[in-house]
């Protein structure tokens, strides 16, 4: 770790705040001391940054571009403090001067390029390679509004732009000297030359991709990488010629594209729209990092059939899949290689990552649409789909449906992850049985075509983040326990396991949990109004809104133990607090539906004093990284309890089990995985298995009508959905929701997701739970056995395979001053 000079470190905060604002240390406002902060804190990293791309250069060493349309970074300021290892003098600056950090760190808005899940993803791992000191950069599109910020009006979630540039963002840096050109539109033309033919694009629109960057701080190692989004501007602020020939729409046009292009992030979560504007934003920032790229290597290299040797594109799901067919057409209009060099090429640069198996998550874009807005791209993507076809034939002679079925265009659609799986050298899935479900049945006959390219690469999480600065008591604990080399080693936190059997420890562990939770109680009273009770079992749902992630299961459920008390005020019960976070999609109207039904039960529920508050719901509203690090740090149980087989690994598990709680899940995604590691005596695990529920929606013949005709206790809760228990004023207000669980709808069964199947054995995992609560000592053994045990889910360990297996980078040493 560096030597930080405090006096200069206040020196640069005078400067700024005089450069800056014209103000004194006195006299500025907080928020102008968060700018002053960011000022200085990048005077720290500049060199670091510098010196990073200096030994890059002369190493021409091999880098990843990890191509991604989301970043959910969350805020750069405490973490960035952190990985420079300068928390203690910068604090002790700001006390001097009469500021506090944490309060600081509240100004900075959270960065929220991204969804949830695959962004968030993209933002750990960015900061594990800086952290292993691998050379990377993370590619992207800088939306001028983010995730949008969710208000909850009357227990309805209403969305608002999220304007995080509004007063400038201290850690990006406008790179306008590598801007390039993108176009879109127009035409091919033909053309013989010299006895080959040659392709022109003709007749298009342009913009000027504008790249800003901004450090990525390795963890007290001196890399700093890069995250590179790209900005989209005219490319003359109006095109004169054209006004000259009168054509005032044609000249405006091009303001217009590049205007709309990067104006907002898709806030849909594992949904497809097809939307015009969004392949537009994939085309674009795909084609600026390629070009990029390219140019990169041109600067250390001179034979272009070398380039797998120095850069792999990882293609963060199917959004970025475009990336091959412009890999391509680089190599060949601009490089002027033949179709077969340049696809051994492309073909040994490409990797893919999936992340999902939903139906409705897979892109296919309209045939139309594709290639009136890509042509020549279009045509390159058809001569793959043609030469690949031909590959099928051979090995599955006579076999048309599986041609049919494989196609990457077919039914006029072009199909992203067919495009990726055929292109790409690797294919891989984020859990092990998610990738296990990707090789046995979605993606069988590509497995069966292409068995060397599937591999499995278990999601991890970055414990700088989720640890180390979310949770600082805790971090401080496990530091005074197994030393510090769990901030780069998680695995060291295996050496916790003998301390889960010392009462001192487990007392110490209860007492940081309870502080915590005081921390998230005053949270909840400052911004929901409501007293909740730190003693109270802490059981939180946070994530995205979606019908797989069954939000409802868990408020149906709540219902339920509602109704258990209503009718027995005397019963034994152990006070809960049902905490949820999440966002619906815009258009999403059964999420919606279920943010409405839970705040109108908590209303109720939160408001009822014949149960004496032994029941409070909670809903979070705008669930972000900055306050998801207080839930995380605050939570005893983690709802995890997506139908099985749906949720692909899921990261918020790994980052609950990191802050010692104790999942409630189904066998699902990444769930597996913990509970192998942590022993399922320590985890609540209830449902269907993912075969089965395969199996079930196989063979069509589960019926939630016979559940729902058989348990009165169920059809209560179902029942109270539509007579206004919870909705007063319009006892219809959940009707859809009622609907969704017993009737079919437009081809999609009734109950999908298997809520009332799981709705018994869930119930019965949730009050084994409370009774364990009871047993202190038993938990906080538990809670320790979580800490110790989540070594496997760091996202280095991740990055570590990534790097093995599929990108072979060589770590990058930044000689120590
Ligand atoms: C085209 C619309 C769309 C948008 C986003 C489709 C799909 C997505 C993402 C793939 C959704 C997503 O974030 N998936 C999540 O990725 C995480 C990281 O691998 C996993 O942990 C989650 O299980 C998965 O849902």
């Amino acid at each position: 770790m560096r030597k930080i000079s405090k006096e200069a470190f206040r020196a640069n905060i005078e400067e700024a705040l005089k450069v800056k604002f014209r103000r004194r240390i006195d006299e500025a406002t907080p928020q102008m001391i968060y700018h002053a902060v960011a000022y200085a804190v990048n005077a720290l990293i500049a060199d670091d940054w510098m010196e990073t791309q200096e030994e890059l250069r002369k190493e021409n060493a091999k880098r990843v571009y990890y191509l991604s349309m989301e970043f959910l970074m969350g805020r750069a300021l405490g973490n960035n403090i952190l990985n420079l290892g300068a928390q203690k003098e910068i604090r002790e600056v700001l006390d001097e001067i009469g500021f506090d950090l944490n309060s600081i760190e509240d100004k900075e808005p959270d960065p929220a390029l991204g969804n949830g899940g695959l962004g968030r993803l993209a933002a750990c791992f960015l900061d594990s390679l800086a952290t292993l000191g691998y050379p990377a950069y993370g590619c992207g599109i800088r939306y001028r509004y983010g995730m949008f910020r969710q208000k909850i009006v009357d227990g309805y979630q209403v969305e608002a732009p999220d304007d995080w540039l509004k007063d400038g963002y201290p850690f990006e840096l406008r790179r306008p000297e590598y801007a390039v050109e993108v176009r879109f539109g127009g035409y091919v033309n033909t053309e013989w030359v010299g006895g080959k033919s040659i392709f022109v694009h003709e007749g298009y629109q342009a913009v000027r991709a504008v790249p800003y960057d901004m450090p990525i701080v390795g963890y007290g190692n001196h890399v700093v990488d890069t995250l590179r989004i790209w900005d989209a501007e005219p490319l003359a602020k109006f095109n004169l010629e054209a006004f000259d020939r009168g054509d005032y729409v044609g000249a405006v046009e091009q303001q217009d594209l590049a205007k709309n292009l990067v104006e907002v992030l898709y806030p849909n979560d594992n949904h497809y729209a097809g939307k015009e504007l969004r392949l537009k934003q994939q085309y674009f920032f795909v084609s600026a990092s390629l070009q990029t790229a390219v140019k990169k290597f041109k600067e250390h290299n001179d034979d272009i059939h070398r380039l797998p040797d120095k850069a792999v594109f990882q293609m963060n799901d199917t959004h970025p899949t475009v990336a091959v067919a412009e890999l391509m057409r680089i190599l060949l209009d601009d490089e002027g290689l033949g179709w077969d060099e340049a696809w051994e090429i492309t073909s040994h640069c490409c990797a893919y990552t999936n992340h999902t198996i939903m139906n409705e998550a897979l892109e296919k874009w309209p045939l139309e649409l594709f290639a009136r807005l890509l042509p020549r791209v279009y045509q390159i993507v058809e001569e793959i789909n043609r030469r690949f076809l031909l590959q099928v034939m051979q090995k599955f002679p006579g076999d048309m449906d599986k041609v049919r079925k494989m196609a990457i265009i077919n039914d006029g659609q072009v199909k992203m992850a067919h495009l990726a799986i055929v292109a790409g050298f690797s294919v891989n899935g984020v859990a092990r049985l998610h990738t296990e479900i990707l090789k046995n049945q979605e993606l069988h006959d590509f497995y069966e075509m292409f068995p060397e390219k599937f591999n499995n690469k278990t999601n991890g999480i970055t414990q700088r983040r989720f640890l180390l600065h979310a949770n600082p008591l805790l971090a401080d604990w496990c530091t005074k326990k197994v030393g510090d080399g769990w901030i780069t080693d998680l695995s060291k936190l295996k050496g916790l396991i003998p301390y889960a059997d010392d009462p001192a420890a487990r007392e110490e562990f209860l007492k940081i949990k309870y502080e915590n939770k005081v921390r998230l109680a005053e949270y909840i009273r400052k911004h929901n109004g409501i007293e909740v009770d730190p003693n109270s079992i802490f059981d939180v749902q946070v994530k995205r809104l979606h019908e797989y992630k069954r939000q409802l299961l868990n408020i149906l459920n709540v219902i339920y133990l509602y109704n258990q008390l209503k009718d027995n005020p005397e019963m034994e019960f152990v006070p809960r607090t049902f905490i949820f976070g999440a966002k619906a999609a815009a258009g999403y109207a059964i999420a919606k539906e279920t943010i409405k039904l839970i705040n109108s039960v908590a209303d109720i529920v939160n408001n009822d004093p014949a149960i004496a508050g032994r029941i409070r719901v909670v809903f979070i509203e705008d669930y972000r990284v900055s306050n998801a690090e207080l839930l995380f740090a605050a939570a005893d149980i983690s709802e995890q309890i997506s139908t099985a087989s749906k949720e692909a690994s899921g990261t918020g598990n790994m980052k609950f089990m990191l802050n010692g709680a104790l999942t409630l899940g189904t066998m699902d995604g990444a769930n597996v995985e913990i509970v192998e590691e942590v022993g399922s005596e320590n985890a609540f695990i209830f449902g269907l298995s993912a075969q089965e529920v395969i199996e079930l929606e196989h063979n069509g013949s589960y019926d939630p009508k016979l559940i729902f005709n058989d348990n009165a206790d169920i059809r209560r809760v179902l029942m109270q959905l539509i007579n206004g228990t919870f909705s007063p004023r319009n006892p219809e207000q959940f009707r859809r929701i009622y609907n969704s669980l017993l009737s079919s709808n437009g081809g999609n069964p009734a109950d999908r997701f298997f809520i009332l199947k799981d709705f018994r054995s869930y119930d019965q995992a949730r009050r084994f739970a409370a009774e364990k609560y009871k047993d202190r000592d038993w938990w906080a053994r538990a809670a320790i056995l979580n800490i110790a045990h989540s070594g496997k889910f760091s996202s280095d360990r991740t990055i570590e395979e990534y790097v093995q297996d599929i990108w072979h980078l060589k770590k990058l040493e930044i000689p120590c001053e």
